[in-house]
C-alpha cells in the first residue's frame, strides 16, 4: 500500500483481502463474501468506481439495517425447459447468480433460448460480471433488474422508476465479447453518491430538486427526483424493465422495493431477469459465418474511430493487471478501514 495527496494505492490482493474482512466482519457468509468480493474487486478493477470498494460502505449499510439474509444459500430450480429460477432467499444476487447460470447455460444449449429468474435477491452491483460469464460460454446475453423509484418519468417530476440498467453481451473471438451495461437513467445513481461524497456539481440533465427544478447540486439530485436518459426513450425502457423483472418473474418493482425498505436506506431488493440466446443452436451450420457478418459490424464501428461499449473498461483492466494495483480516494479508504472496527 502507498499513499500520496491523490489517493491510496493497493494491490489487487490487498482489496480482496479488505473486501473478505470487511464482509466477514459484518457477518456474511464464507460463500456469499467470495461472491460479493468478486464483483466488487472486478469493479476497482476496471476502473467502474460507483460500483467497485465503494460498494462495501453500501453493502455493510445494508447489512446494518438487517435487510440481507447474511447465509442464504440460494438453490436453482426448473421451471420449464427453458426457464429457471434462483431463489435468492433474502441474500446478496451475486452468489443466486453464480448457483444459476450452469443452468440457464444448458437451458440455452438445448432450446436455443432460455431465461433465469433470480428472485428475492438484494441487489448492488453492476450487470457486465454477469454478462460476461454467460457470453464466456458462448452465448448472447441480455440482463435487467428494477433498482428503487428514485427516477421521474419523462414529462414527470416524481420518483417512479428505478435506475434500472439494462446489459448485454455478445460473444467474440479474442479476449472480450462486445458489452454494453448502462443505467436507463441519465447515470446511475452511484455516481452522484461519488459526486456528492467528493463535493463535485453534477451535470445539468441529470436530476431535479424536490421542487422538481433542474439541480446541479448532487445532494438535491439525490433528494429529488433522478432524470432518465435520452427523454422518454429511457422513460420506455425503464417501464419495460419494472414489467420484465418484476411483475413477469412474481417480483417488485421499484416503487414496491422502496416501499418495502421505508426509511431504512437500503440496497434495492427484487428481482432480476437474465436471457441467453445460442447462436449455434439457431444458426447451425451458419453460424461461423453470422458471426463473422457481426464482426464486420464491430468493424464498421471502431472503424471510423468510434469505440466499443465496455472499451474503456477492457483497457482499465489491462492497465490494473498489469500494474497490480488500484488507487482510490483516501476518504474512501479511511471509510473502508472505519468498516473493520
Ligand atoms: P455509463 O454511462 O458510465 O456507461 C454505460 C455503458 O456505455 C458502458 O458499457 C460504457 O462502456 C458505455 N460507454 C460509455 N461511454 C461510451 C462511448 N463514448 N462510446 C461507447 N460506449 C460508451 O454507465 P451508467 O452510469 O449508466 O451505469 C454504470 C453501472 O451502474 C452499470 O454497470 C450498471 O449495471 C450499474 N447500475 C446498477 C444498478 C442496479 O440496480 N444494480 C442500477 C443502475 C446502474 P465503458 O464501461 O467502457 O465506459
Ligand atoms: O447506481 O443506481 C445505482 C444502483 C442501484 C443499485 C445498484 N446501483
Amino acid at each position: 500500500m502507498s499513499r500520496n495527496n491523490d489517493g491510496v494505492e493497493l494491490t489487487l490482493e490487498e482489496i480482496e483481502t479488505l473486501s473478505r474482512r470487511i464482509l466477514s466482519r459484518h457477518g456474511l457468509s464464507p460463500e456469499q463474501v467470495d461472491a460479493v468480493t468478486r464483483t466488487v474487486v472486478a469493479g476497482e478493477r476496471d476502473e467502474c468506481a460507483s460500483h467497485g470498494l465503494y460498494r462495501l460502505i453500501v453493502c455493510t449499510a445494508t447489512i446494518a439495517k438487517g435487510r440481507v439474509a447474511l447465509d442464504a444459500d440460494p438453490v436453482a430450480t426448473s421451471v420449464a425447459p427453458a426457464l429457471a429460477r434462483v431463489d435468492a432467499g433474502g441474500g446478496f444476487a451475486q452468489l443466486a447468480f453464480e448457483r444459476g447460470l450452469p443452468m440457464l447455460v444448458d437451458k440455452a444449449k438445448s432450446c436455443g433460448i432460455a431465461a433465469l429468474a433470480i428472485n428475492h435477491c438484494v441487489h448492488f452491483a453492476a450487470l457486465w460480471p454477469e454478462i460476461e460469464a454467460i457470453a464466456a460460454q458462448g452465448l448472447v446475453a441480455l440482463a435487467c433488474t428494477p433498482s428503487h423509484a428514485w427516477v421521474a418519468p419523462a414529462g414527470g417530476t416524481r420518483p417512479l422508476f428505478g435506475t434500472n440498467p439494462l446489459a448485454f453481451g455478445w460473444p467474440r473471438p479474442g479476449a472480450h465479447p462486445y458489452v454494453f451495461d448502462f443505467a436507463t437513467s441519465a447515470v446511475a445513481r452511484g455516481e452522484i453518491e461519488l459526486h456528492r461524497r467528493a463535493g463535485k456539481p453534477i451535470p445539468e440533465g441529470w436530476a431535479i430538486d424536490r421542487d422538481g427544478l433542474p439541480t446541479t447540486d448532487a445532494a438535491a439530485g439525490l433528494d429529488g427526483a433522478m432524470l432518465t436518459f435520452g427523454g422518454h426513450k429511457g422513460s420506455a425502457l425503464s417501464t419495460m424493465i419494472e414489467l420484465l423483472a418484476g411483475p413477469l418473474i412474481g417480483d417488485l418493482t421499484s416503487a414496491e422495493s422502496l416501499a418495502a425498505d421505508g426509511d431504512a436506506g437500503a440496497s434495492p431488493f427484487g428481482g432480476e431477469l437474465i436471457i441467453a440466446i445460442d447462436p449455434a443452436t439457431f444458426l447451425g451450420a451458419a453460424v461461423a459465418d453470422s458471426l463473422q457478418r457481426a464482426e464486420a459490424l464491430f468493424d464498421g464501428i471502431t472503424g471510423q474511430g468510434a469505440r466499443l461499449p465496455s472499451q474503456r473498461r477492457f483497457e482499465a483492466r489491462a492497465r490494473t493487471l498489469a500494474a497490480g494495483t488500484v488507487r482510490i480516494p483516501r476518504a474512501l479508504h479511511v471509510d473502508l478501514l472505519g468498516l473493520l472496527e
